[in-house]
Order: C-alpha cells, then sequence, then structure tokens
C-alpha cells in the first residue's frame, strides 16, 4: 500500500538579514506542495525554520553592538510576520538555537565521533565569510574569489574536526544510480558528479574555534559545530531525532522533498547523505534544486541589499497576486527575473483577465437571467465538450504536473480550462440566447458548464492561491470544495449564487511607478 504522509522541508534560512522575495519564492512553491498534498489526502508535515548560527551572525550582532540572539530575535519574529501574511501553512518552524536541537546535535556530532567518521585534525583553506562557506583552490572562479558571491575569500588555518565525506564516495555514487530521481533536475546531478565527486570527495571539516556563536563541541571545549552539521540535521532534529523511537521520527523520515536553491544542493546531496549514512538513517528521497530569481540581471541577496521588502509587494498588490506570481512566472528548475512590472502584467493578464472577468461575467449573466439560481437541463451541445472533456481530464494533468514539482504548469494547465472557459461564452453568446425564451434550457446548461468550471478551477486552485478560492466558493455558495468532488457536474443545482464580488483590479502601471 502507498505511504500517504509527506514531509517537506524549505531550507532553513540565515536571519542575518531580513527575507527577501528569493526566499518567498521557495517557501511558496513548498507551501503549494505541501497543500496541494494535504488536500490530496496525504498526512503531511511541512518544515520551515532558521539558521542562527555562525560567524557572520556573531559579526553582524558584533556590529549592531548586541547579542547573537539579540541580534536575531527581530528578525525571525518579522520571517514568521512575513510567512503569515503569505499564507505559509507550515507545521513546524525550527529554529537552531531551540535547546531540543542544540542538544540533539551535540549528541549527532558525538555519535559520528564514536563511530570513527570524525576525527580531529588541522584545518587550512579558503573561506568565504558571507557564505560561511569552505572553498578548494580549484573551485574558485576566474579570479580566485568565491564560486557563489565573487568575494574574496581568506586563508584560514586551525584546529578542527573533520567528517570522513571520503570514506562515503562510492556508497554515494550508489545510492545515486539505485535513486536516479534523488536529484532533480539530472543538470544538478551532473554537477554534483562532475564538479565534485568524481574529482575525489575531501573530507569536510566540521568544527571551528575562531568564533564561540555555534553549538559547542561538548567533549572537546573550544570547539563549536560547524555550521552545515548544525543546519542539516534539523530536518531529523525536529522529528524527535536522536531518539529513533519518537513519533514524529517514525512517521514522518525520510522526507520525501528538500526543496533548496541552487546553491546549496551541494551540501544536501552529498555531505546531508553522508551524514546520514554516518548515522544509519535512511537517505531523504528527493532534493529538488530550482533556480534563481535574479533581479536587474543578478542574485537577489541580502549582502548586496537590493531588494524590498515582500510584505510591500503584498500590500499593494495581494497576496495572491505575489505567491501567483512565484508559483507561475519561472519554469521550475530555471532561474527567472522578478520585477514589479513582470509581477503587474503577470497579474492583469491572468487573475484579472482570465480568472477574474469569467467569474464575474458568469455569475452576472446568471443573475441576470435566472436570478442567480443554478440549474442543469442538460441541454447539450458539441461545442460543450471544449470545457467538459477538459476539464475532466485537468484533475490527472495537475496531479501529474505536481508530482513533477512543476507548480507552473499544473497552473497553466488550470489556467487553460479558465481560458477555454471564456472563449466558450463567446462562442455560446448567451445574450443572444437569452433572446428567445425557447433557449431557455440551453442558456441554462450554458452557464452551468460555465460555473462547473468555475469550481473545478477554484478546487484546483487552492493550493495555490488559498484565499481566492474561498471567495469563489463563497460566491458559488457550494458546499462541493473537495478534491473528491473534482468530478464534472457536482456543482449543486437548485441553489442560488451569492453576490458577485470583484476578485482581482486591474493594476494601472503608471499609477504604480
Ligand atoms: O543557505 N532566488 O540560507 P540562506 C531563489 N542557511 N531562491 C532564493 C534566492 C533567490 N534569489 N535567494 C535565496 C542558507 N533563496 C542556509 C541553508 S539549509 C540546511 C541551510 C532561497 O538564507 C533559496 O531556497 O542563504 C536558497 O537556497 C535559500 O533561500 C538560501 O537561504
Amino acid at each position: 500500500m502507498e505511504n500517504k504522509k509527506f514531509y517537506i522541508t524549505t531550507p532553513i534560512y540565515y536571519p542575518s538579514a531580513e527575507f527577501h522575495i528569493g526566499h518567498c519564492y521557495t517557501t511558496v512553491i513548498a507551501d503549494a506542495l505541501a497543500r496541494y498534498k494535504r488536500l490530496a489526502g496525504y498526512d503531511v508535515f511541512f518544515q520551515t525554520g532558521t539558521d542562527e548560527h555562525g560567524q557572520k551572525i556573531e559579526k553582524k550582532a558584533e556590529e549592531a553592538g548586541v547579542t547573537p540572539i539579540e541580534y536575531i530575535n527581530p528578525i525571525v519574529d518579522n520571517a514568521k510576520d512575513l510567512w503569515k501574511s503569505l499564507q505559509i501553512s507550515y507545521d513546524y518552524f525550527i529554529r537552531t538555537t531551540d535547546e531540543q536541537h542544540v542538544k540533539a546535535i551535540q549528541k549527532i556530532f558525538k555519535k559520528m565521533y564514536d563511530k570513527g567518521d570524525i576525527y580531529k585534525g588541522e584545518y587550512k583553506g579558503l573561506y568565504c565569510t558571507p557564505c560561511e562557506s569552505f572553498w578548494t583552490e580549484s573551485q574558485l572562479d576566474e579570479d580566485g574569489r568565491c564560486p557563489d558571491c565573487h568575494r574574496e575569500v581568506k586563508e584560514v588555518s586551525e584546529e578542527a574536526y573533520f567528517f570522513k565525506l571520503s570514506a562515503y564516495q562510492d556508497k554515494l555514487v550508489k545510492f545515486y544510480d539505485e535513486h536516479p530521481g534523488f536529484i532533480l533536475p539530472l543538470t544538478r546531478k551532473n554537477e554534483m558528479l562532475n564538479n565534485f565527486i568524481n574529482p575525489g570527495l575531501e573530507d569536510l571539516c566540521v568544527s571551528r574555534t575562531s568564533f564561540t556563536w555555534g553549538v559547542p563541541v561538548d567533549f572537546d571545549p573550544g570547539h563549536v559545530v560547524y555550521v552545515w552539521v548544525d543546519a542539516l540535521s534539523n530536518y531529523i532534529t525536529s522529528l524527535g531525532y536522536p531518539d529513533e523511537n519518537a513519533e514524529l521520527f517514525k512517521k514522518y523520515w525520510p522526507a520525501d522533498l528538500h526543496l533548496v536553491g541552487k546553491e546549496i544542493v551541494r551540501f544536501h546531496t552529498i555531505i546531508w547523505p553522508c551524514m546520514l549514512m554516518s548515522l544509519g538513517l535512511e537517505l531523504p528521497k528527493q532534493v529538488f534544486g530550482h533556480g534563481w530569481l535574479i533581479i536587474d540581471g543578478g542574485k537577489i541577496s541580502k549582502s548586496l541589499g537590493n531588494y524590498k521588502d515582500p510584505r510591500d509587494y503584498i500590500n499593494t498588490y495581494g497576496v495572491d497576486a505575489v505567491r501567483y506570481f512565484l508559483l507561475r512566472e519561472v519554469p521550475f528548475g530555471n532561474d527567472g527575473s522578478f520585477s514589479e512590472e513582470a509581477l503587474i502584467t503577470r497579474t492583469n493578464a491572468d487573475l484579472v483577465n482570465t480568472l477574474g472577468n469569467l467569474v464575474n461575467r458568469t455569475i452576472a449573466m446568471s443573475k441576470k437571467y435566472f436570478d442567480s439560481k443554478v440549474e442543469n437541463p442538460k441541454v447539450n451541445e458539441s461545442v460543450d465538450d471544449s470545457i467538459i472533456s477538459y476539464a475532466k481530464m485537468l484533475p490527472s494533468l495537475v496531479d501529474n504536473k505536481m508530482n513533477a514539482l512543476k507548480a507552473n504548469e499544473a497552473l497553466e494547465d488550470i489556467f487553460e480550462l479558465l481560458k477555454r472557459s471564456n472563449k466558450y461564452i463567446d462562442d455560446t453568446t448567451p445574450w443572444i440566447l437569452a433572446k428567445d425564451e425557447a433557449n431557455n434550457d440551453r442558456l441554462k446548461t450554458v452557464l452551468y458548464n460555465l460555473l462547473e468550471s468555475i469550481r473545478i478551477s477554484a478546487i484546483l486552485l487552492r493550493a495555490f492561491i488559498p484565499s481566492t478560492s474561498d471567495r469563489i466558493f463563497k460566491m458559488l455558495n457550494t458546499k462541493n470544495i473537495e478534491f473528491d468532488t473534482l468530478e464534472f457536474g457536482n456543482l449543486e443545482t437548485n441553489i442560488t449564487l451569492n453576490e458577485s464580488e470583484i476578485l482581482f483590479n486591474r493594476i494601472e502601471v503608471k499609477e504604480e511607478k
């Protein structure tokens, strides 16, 4: 029998500065997947959180003249507020400063040490402070700088613990071979093999003595656990690990999907699986490395400061315009541009013209011709097939796209029904049918078919733009809003529609500029 649980995670973000639209991108996509799976009957655990340790945050706090935790707390509160505004339906928000997490990390570190997978040595390396990443000479960019942020790296040498990544090289490659869907998109898997694994995995520095803001190695004072071991373990400590009998751990591990940006695929598909092998745990089923949202040709970055508070967009355009844009605009896996203009264009074209128009026209016609009463005398004509047969197919189209994590394509498919429905109005010309009483039953059927397409679309849109779906359900006055009512024809007859309300207002570009 199919296992009906679904454990999905976002990265835990650094609260080194306020979150931007790039963080919203991953989190909204994860939210839509989580909501979709819940609607499809899965027992979902959706986790996000914050990655609070490390030298960078220690420094930022120092510059601000406060303690690290004083520096972080307001940013974390603000992040939670942002997720609330974006209607993120996470089940658990983990902070790496949580006591449960800190204790678990100490045990995890000790466990790997006792196993002989962690040993003491000397670290000499090139370190990028803003990215908190170590690099080898060959990984640096053309100018000898950090390959991620292109800033200077510095040489560091200190006593440190190392994790025997090299010991897991063959096992990792074997795992990749046996689980072809583990890393998606496939190009990222090839990148991992060509750039990191095939040249030979180097052991990983997992403790530092040059800063103190981290989880202390309890058996060796002076050392703090280096940030990736601390951070990656969040996915299991939240479930109660190291207690392997903890209820959540037994129920949800292994994760079904770690959704991450492409720059941290390496940590999630090399370090994390090797750590889990060392701990004797199952590996996650899938890591998806999505592309970046780009502003003015460059990555949005906290360090570069080229971004607005995402709540400004939400307050100006509405939460569903922002969610829709993030889910629809960029082919999942690719990089894509973010701009306010693109957000406006997308909102006007799809949400105002296609969705809003269809709903308002249909409800207005039902009111005008039949006092908002829904009936279906089933006087069908061949033109009806353009929406009915598509609507019947749509749930499985969407399901396939969502299982392939192609939220943008799932939305495209749903909007195809809405577009066909708008065309159906033009083709069936209800205003002409209304001129002759003899066509009454045909007109009722046409309106029923339209309302039914709207209901089916609204059910499927619930995972993406939940408040809009709710508003549509309210107008339709229907109780049939669950996935098991997706079958065409489930809209109740003899109900009366509620007053129509405008779903989205056209955004005038000039005003906003
Ligand atoms: O890397 N476009 O935290 P972080 C798309 N703490 N996604 C973006 C983005 C952009 N321009 N900018 C950020 C960390 N993201 C670690 C993770 S996980 C165990 C530890 C998203 O605050 C994307 O998901 O730098 C990216 O991977 C993540 O934010 C990086 O967040």
